[in-house]
């Protein structure tokens, strides 16, 4: 699937989108390589970890690179917010290392320390408060999120491994994506699944899509009957 990008890349400028983003298609519905993945190896995991069926909330693919202006958006410490049975899966297309910016992530224990915290000092609330825009209101949490982790000891899980590796981690995780150092790029494909009480509907996937709509969804039965 990479190389199938990069030929591309090689004489289309336009591959990704200024975030980063494949844009040339649906990655469900232009890639067997993902078919595939949830056919084989995701969806037994899936299926294992959930102890139920599985499906697919969004799906994308994304390209980082060195950003002259420092970390941004998803490069900063957050927790995505969805419901907390939602799991993501980061499916890394090259190798990741610390310098093109593979994941940083907390255990679940210490994510769940500093949303006490946060909760203790009204921190959350306070942005709300005070603040007049997301952005803003994101940033209040982050130099939270900042301060937090610098002050305490506990440890940054951030693997790195050849290309192929597969990362689980629950949505609400504290977690950045890691840093593109210059000249170094990381590609990716990210999908939200949830556990399912129907089959997962591969054949709505294949007419549909599976980009992102809205952030969350707001109703666990989401995409069942299609
Ligand atoms: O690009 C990254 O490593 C971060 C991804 C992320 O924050 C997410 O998928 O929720
Ligand atoms: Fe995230």
């Amino acid at each position: 699937m990479l190389e199938k990008i990069k030929t591309e890349e090689a004489t289309d400028h336009d591959t990704f989108d200024a975030s980063g983003a494949y844009q040339k298609g649906d990655i469900y519905q232009t890639f067997p390589e993902v078919r595939a993945f949830f056919d084989g190896p995701a969806g037994d995991f899936l299926r294992a970890a959930f102890d139920s069926d599985f499906k697919i909330f969004f799906g994308k693919c994304y390209k980082s690179v060195h950003n002259p202006d420092g970390p941004a958006g998803s490069q900063q410490w957050h927790a995505d917010g969805g419901p907390g049975t939602c799991v993501k899966l980061m499916w890394c297309l090259s190798s990741v290392t610390e310098e093109n910016g593979a994941m940083e992530c907390l255990d679940w224990s210490d994510s769940l320390r500093i949303f006490e915290q946060e909760r203790a000092t009204g921190t959350g609330i306070k942005a709300s408060v005070t603040t007049k825009n997301n952005i803003e209101k994101r940033q209040v949490k982050t130099d939270f999120f900042n301060e937090a982790i610098a002050k305490s000891q506990i440890s940054i899980n951030q693997p790195t491994a050849d290309e192929g590796m597969v990362l689980a981690f629950l949505n609400n995780t504290i977690h950045r994506g890691g840093f593109p150092e210059e000249g170094h790029e990381r590609y990716v494909c990210i999908f939200a699944v949830y556990p399912s009480a129907v089959p997962t509907p591969f054949s709505s996937y294949m007419e549909n899509g599976i980009a992102k709509g809205i952030n969350y969804p707001a109703d666990p039965a989401f995409g069942d009957g299609n």
